[in-house]
């Protein structure tokens, strides 16, 4: 409590040093609705960072890349966790605005309701920086870049394995593939971007159809109730198309509480590849993983340093991502890094 309050002491009192350092008309540490400008100049930055919380393992690895990335960039971070919750991230953004920090990066849990808050960090003249997650607004002058991955192309190479993999997917060998889907957060770009995805690729093959949908927000526990009311719900489940690899975890106990065995008896595809989930693949409980990254660190310094030192950043970074299966899982996961 006593270091937060020291730092956030210590970024208004830089503020205020770098507006007179510009000369600028107002008084030291005074509103100046444009504080955070000019910001960098003398080589220390403050990054406000509203991470969306600690719902998986994707997110753990973010958080900790962020938070090891700003300090081996010299970047001072002030970094609140938001429990999925809008209004808190809302609230963060706010508390970042108050404080002057030289540039907020956040990952916006959900995609619309954002235009209000991000006019006020501009009209304070705060840059503003997307990460992992995106934003549906028209006007995009409301932030200066959006670095992450390409989540309709996850759900595209998701979908393209089952489709390549049809044959032993039909694992009752009635002709049909049943999937049943695990939803990431309702709203959250992850999801409507990788059910989307998914669904395109998929719609080649009459064969294969999704009879159940429903969100497990991403979570171990939540992937794993959703799982036990569908296998209630109905029989012949031939696969699981989970939108992160927590709730494909989740999803292996209810299947092996229901006596099957996943990965045999259901398939499971899950997206992200963190340390839990290709260990389940190369065990043979998954069949096959999209990755990913939750690296977005360097990339995300790097971005901020260059944004407030006035260069061009393109309007979009995507990650680079490949795909597992459950021998390649096997091959890299002594090395992985999260
Ligand atoms: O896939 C999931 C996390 O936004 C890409 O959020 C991220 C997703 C990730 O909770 O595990």
């Amino acid at each position: 409590m006593v270091k937060k309050n020291l730092a956030a002491i210590s970024a208004v009192a830089l503020t205020a040093l770098t507006l007179t350092a510009c000369g600028s008309s107002s008084e030291a540490g005074g509103g100046n609705e444009t504080g955070g400008k000019g910001a960098g100049s003398d080589g220390k930055i403050t990054m406000g960072f509203a991470q969306v919380g600690a719902e998986s393992g994707w997110r753990t690895a973010n958080s900790t890349n962020i938070q090891e990335s700003a300090a081996d960039a010299g970047i001072e971070l002030k970094f609140s966790d938001a429990q999925q919750k809008q209004e808190n991230q809302i609230k963060a953004i706010r508390s970042y605005i108050q404080q002057k920090v030289d540039v907020i990066a956040f990952s916006p849990v959900v995609e619309t309701g954002w235009d209000g808050v991000l006019q006020e960090a501009k009209r304070a003249g705060i840059p503003v920086i997307l990460t992992d997650r995106a934003v549906d607004s028209e006007d995009t002058s409301l932030y200066k870049t959006f670095l992450g991955s390409d989540f309709v192309e996850e759900g595209k190479k998701a979908g393209q394995w089952l489709v390549d993999n049809a044959a032993d997917a039909d694992v009752d060998g009635d002709g049909d593939i049943n999937v049943v889907e695990l939803q990431g957060t309702t709203g959250a770009a992850p999801a409507i971007d990788r059910k989307e995805g998914f669904e395109e690729v998929i719609s080649s093959n009459p064969e294969i159809a999704i009879s159940q949908s429903q969100t497990g927000d991403f979570t171990r526990d939540g992937g794993k109730q959703v799982m036990e009311a569908f296998l209630q719900s109905e029989d012949g489940i031939d696969v699981v198309f989970a939108h992160n690899d927590d709730m494909g975890l989740g999803a292996i106990e209810a299947i092996e509480a229901a006596g099957l065995e996943p990965g045999k008896d259901v398939k499971i595809i899950t997206i992200d590849a963190v340390k839990d989930g290709m260990t389940a693949l190369s065990e043979g409980k998954i069949n096959f993983i999209v990755e990913c990254s939750p690296l977005l660190g360097p990339q995300l310094m790097d971005l901020a340093k260059k944004v407030l030192d006035g260069e061009e950043v393109p309007a979009r970074v995507v990650t680079e991502e490949t795909t597992f299966t459950q021998e390649q899982a096997a091959e890299v996961l002594p090395t992985r890094a999260y």
